[in-house]
């Protein structure tokens, strides 16, 4: 088995003690003006929290953006970083940038990096760090932190998880040659992510879009042996549209962070398939630390 794949299998157990942080950890009070950022998964972990702070829970004002691309001089009272290895450069320069003026939490995997010194708070999920190159566990681990400390009660995402994992996976994805991931609001981060996870690790041909911008063009791309994969439900009309095209569709019955699991397991049994090693992923470090 693959260090990715065990470590995906752990993800249950990871949650758990994830939200069991949330009432100690120094994440946005309600009402403050946020922005989240991050790289690569932890961008998309940082969208999905940023949806489901401002529209679901009402906290107030939350914005994600790619480190690379935060908007200095905006009015934010926090930065939440999200960063598994606490040593990608386009985070540090950030943190370290806005330092004495807006108010940072890292929350990382791993404790003995350079951002522990430019944080003004830290929350360490070092239990769900990887050894993998590819993220999963600590990824997903943040966003059931942040969603418990939004108030939601994440159990029945454990118990999806735990399904998720038991279950073996359709003939028809371990087969399809294209993926296109859907969402809307917070489940939309969760598309980005499915779509860079089959990238990284199985080199697969994937796109990602909020469900109701799929009409407008990528559905083009759908049809006999393609999957459209929706997660949290599809807006009216979609599934008919879809099976116009041919193609498969997947509109999952889980809750999106647990779904999330059963396509970290379809890129590691379609890498295998496919005769590569998830475990060393073409073209990947496990954090991207400039010069
Ligand atoms: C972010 C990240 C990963 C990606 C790749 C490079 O890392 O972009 O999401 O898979 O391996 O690094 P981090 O800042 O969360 O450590």
């Amino acid at each position: 088995m693959s260090i990715t794949a065990e470590e995906i299998a752990t993800q249950p157990e990871c949650w758990q003690r994830a939200a069991a942080l949330a009432p100690s950890a120094v994440l946005p009070a309600p009402g403050e003006r946020v922005a989240v950022v991050g790289c690569g998964t932890s961008w998309f972990m940082a969208q999905s929290y940023a949806a489901l702070r401002e529209r679901v829970a009402g906290q107030g004002v939350t914005d994600a953006f790619a480190a690379s691309e935060f908007p200095y001089g905006r009015d934010y009272d926090r930065i939440v970083a999200i960063t598994r290895s606490g040593t990608t450069t386009e985070v540090l320069e950030l943190l370290c940038r806005v330092r004495g003026t807006i108010r940072t939490t890292a929350v990382i995997g791993d404790p003995h990096t350079p951002i522990t010194g430019i944080a003004d708070d830290l929350v360490v999920l070092d239990f769900a760090d990887e050894k993998s190159v590819v993220q999963t566990r600590f990824a997903t681990s943040v966003l059931a932190l942040l969603r418990a400390h939004l108030g939601q009660d994440i159990a029945p995402a454990v118990a999806d998880a735990r399904r998720a994992i038991g279950e073996e996976l359709p003939e028809a994805l371990l087969r399809a040659e294209q993926f296109s991931f859907l969402g809307t609001g917070w489940a939309y981060g969760i598309a980005l992510e499915a779509a860079l996870k089959m990238r990284e690790a199985a080199c697969a041909w994937t796109e990602a879009y909020p469900s109701m911008e799929y009409r407008h063009g990528p559905i083009s791309i759908t049809g006999p042996g393609r999957v459209a994969w929706a997660f949290g439900g599809l807006p009216d009309g979609l599934a008919a549209d879809i099976a116009r095209t041919g193609g498969v569709l997947e509109a999952g019955r889980l809750d999106p962070l647990a779904d999330l699991v059963r396509v970290q397991r379809l890129a590691v049994a379609i890498a295998q398939a496919r005769g590569l090693d998830p475990d060393s992923p073409r073209n990947l470090t496990r954090s991207v630390v400039l010069p």
